[in-house]
C-alpha cells in the first residue's frame, strides 16, 4: 500500500460469485472490493457484514487491507456480525411451518442475535385465519418473543416494525416467498425484485439469491437474504445447548443441572407442559430438533 493513502473504513455489503461490494462509511460510496494477498492468507473468505479497512484504488475499486474480528458468522443466511434477526413467516402462501421457526429462534439466539418474529401477508387472511394467527402470536409472546403482524403489500404495521431496525446489522430471514424483499422495499422505498409464490406448490421461487445489506438510518444496515426451508440446529450446536434457547424453558428451575427436560422425573419443564403453560407444539419442535422420536403421550403420561 502506498504510504500517503489513508485507510478507509467500510463494510462488505454483498458478495456475488466471489465478487465483493464494499460500502465506505466516509462517503457512502460502493466499490468492487479486492482483498490484498496478505489478507487472503489471514482469512480465507470475506462475507457480507464483514467490517473492513483499505484504500480506494480508483473510482470503482477498493483494495481491502484488513478485516475486523467477527462477532459472529451465521450459516443460514451466510452473513457476518448481524445483531438482530427479523424472522419473517406467513400463515399461508407459503404455509406456516412451526418447526422451521422454532429452529431459527434457537439458532439465532445461540449466535447472540435478538430474534424477532414477523408474520407477513395478513391482508390475505379471512376471519378464521386471523383468529388462528392471534393464537400463534400468543404462543410465541408467552414464550418470550416479540411478534409483529404486518402486510408489506398494504403497508400495515410497517411503521411500527421500522423501529426494530435499530442495530448496526439487522437481517430479514425466513423461507422463500414470505415477503422478505417486499418488507425491505416497504421499509426503504427501494424497489427490490420480488416474485409470485408458485400456485401449485405454494412455495417461493428463491428470488433473492445472495445476502445484500442496504444502508438504513445512521450506520445501520438491513440485510435481505435468500429464503431457505431447512436448518438443523445440531449442525450448529451441541444438543446440550438447545434447551438453553427455548426461552420459556428458562423460567423453570429443574432439580438437575443439565436437565434434558425429556427423561428426568421431577422435571419442572415437563410439569409446566402438563399444566399447559408450555405449548405442546413448541415442545414437539424441541424433541424433533434433538431427533428424539418419542411420542408426546409418553412425556405427558402420569
Ligand atoms: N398479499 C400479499 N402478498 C405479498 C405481501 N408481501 C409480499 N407479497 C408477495 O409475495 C411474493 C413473494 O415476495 P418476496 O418479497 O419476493 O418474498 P421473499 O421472502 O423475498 O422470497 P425469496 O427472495 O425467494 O426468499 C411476491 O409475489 C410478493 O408480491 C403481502 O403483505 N401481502
Ligand atoms: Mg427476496
Ligand atoms: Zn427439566
Amino acid at each position: 500500500m502506498s504510504k500517503n493513502k489513508k485507510l478507509k473504513e467500510g463494510i462488505i455489503t454483498e458478495k456475488i460469485a466471489g465478487k465483493l461490494e464494499v460500502y465506505t462509511f466516509e462517503n457512502g460510496k460502493t466499490y468492487l472490493g479486492i482483498p490484498r494477498g496478505k489478507l487472503r492468507r489471514k482469512v480465507k473468505t470475506l462475507y457480507a457484514g464483514d467490517f473492513v479497512s483499505g484504500v480506494e484504488i480508483d473510482e470503482n475499486t477498493f483494495a481491502i487491507e484488513d478485516v475486523k474480528e467477527r462477532k459472529n458468522l451465521l450459516i443460514r443466511p451466510k452473513v457476518a456480525n448481524a445483531s438482530k434477526a427479523i424472522i419473517v413467516q406467513t400463515l399461508k402462501r407459503p404455509e406456516f411451518i412451526p418447526f422451521l421457526l422454532d429452529s431459527l429462534l434457537v439458532a439465532y439466539d445461540y449466535y447472540g442475535l435478538d430474534p424477532i418474529i414477523v408474520f407477513n401477508k395478513i391482508d390475505i387472511l379471512n376471519e378464521e385465519e386471523k383468529k388462528e394467527l392471534e393464537k400463534i402470536k400468543k404462543i410465541y409472546q408467552d414464550a418470550g418473543y416479540k411478534v409483529y403482524l404486518v402486510s408489506a403489500k398494504e403497508r400495515i404495521g410497517i411503521e411500527e416494525l421500522k423501529k426494530e431496525f435499530d442495530k448496526d446489522i439487522c437481517i430479514l430471514a425466513g423461507p422463500s416467498g414470505v415477503g422478505k424483499s417486499s418488507i425491505l422495499s416497504a421499509l426503504t422505498g427501494l424497489n427490490l425484485k420480488v416474485q409470485e409464490v408458485s400456485e401449485k406448490t405454494e412455495r417461493g421461487r428463491h428470488t433473492t439469491t445472495g445476502v445484500k445489506l442496504y444502508p438504513f438510518g445512521k450506520n445501520s444496515f438491513i440485510g435481505d437474504t435468500p429464503g431457505f426451508s431447512k436448518i438443523d440446529v445440531l449442525e450448529i450446536m451441541d444438543e446440550k445447548e438447545v434447551p438453553k434457547h427455548f426461552r420459556e424453558f428458562l423460567k423453570y428451575k429443574c432439580p438437575y443441572k443439565n436437565c434434558t427436560h425429556i427423561y428426568e422425573e421431577d422435571c419442572e419443564v415437563k410439569k409446566a407442559l402438563k399444566r399447559g403453560e408450555i405449548s405442546l407444539e413448541r415442545y414437539k419442535s424441541y424433541l424433533k430438533m434433538l431427533k428424539k422420536n418419542i411420542p408426546l403421550e409418553e412425556i405427558l403420561k402420569d
